[in-house]
């Protein structure tokens, strides 16, 4: 018997139909998934940052990859950045997709509280263009690891949080080759206007 949040669910082994069994796991299976919904958090230093951030959210919901998006900073709201992070793996999260501006500690901030990887994105809007992100998110000291993609770029966070999530999934991988086998015929057929 299993039992999960009070319900008793019987496992039956030799005894019923084969078409028994896999209803009944496709009823396990979605009990599951409700107490344990795997997303991937999608955080940002300011509201500001939304319109950079917002491609990450359309790239995962794409992809089909449950998805939580909301503004926290971690200059600015140390103590509920923890909260979060530390929490994260029981609450059902398998990465975070982290996008700041300026002095980026958000990524680094996250990182330093889980083991669940973290994907730095170094956002512009600044007198330094970016460049004080982006250092800030990729130099992150050894041990708390923050993988960094280009500035702004945070389709790519997106694409590379599904493909560590495809290693394991079937069905998103199979969306990852699509995706890559359009990008690739999209620069095919490009023709150059000829010269005189
Ligand atoms: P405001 O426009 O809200 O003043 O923010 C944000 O990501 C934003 O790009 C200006 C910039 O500050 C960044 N910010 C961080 C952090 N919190 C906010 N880099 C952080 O915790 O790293």
């Amino acid at each position: 018997m299993l039992q999960l949040r009070g319900l008793n669910i019987r496992m039956s082994s030799t005894r019923g139909s084969k078409r028994d069994n896999v209803k009944q796991q496709k009823i396990i299976q979605t009990i599951l998934k409700k107490d344990n919904p795997k997303k991937v958090g999608i955080l940002m230093g300011s509201p500001n940052d939304y319109n950079k951030m917002k491609e990450a959210k359309y790239m995962l919901d794409t992809l089909g990859i449950q998805n939580e998006i909301q503004v926290l900073s971690a200059h600015r709201q140390p103590e509920e950045v923890a909260e979060l992070s530390k929490n994260a793996r029981e609450n059902g999260y398998v990465a975070f997709i982290c996008g700041a501006g300026m002095a980026a500690h958000l990524a680094g901030a996250v990182s330093s509280h889980t083991t669940l990887p973290v994907v730095g994105v170094p956002l512009s809007g600044s007198a330094l263009n970016g460049v004080d992100a982006l250092y800030a998110t990729v130099q992150m000291p050894k041990g708390i690891p923050v993988a960094t993609v280009a500035i702004d770029n945070s389709t790519n966070a997106a694409l590379l949080v599904a493909e560590m999530i495809a290693i394991t999934d079937n069905t998103i991988h199979e969306k990852l080759e699509i995706i890559r086998t359009k990008t690739r015929e999209q620069y095919n057929d490009i023709e150059l206007p000829k010269s005189e």
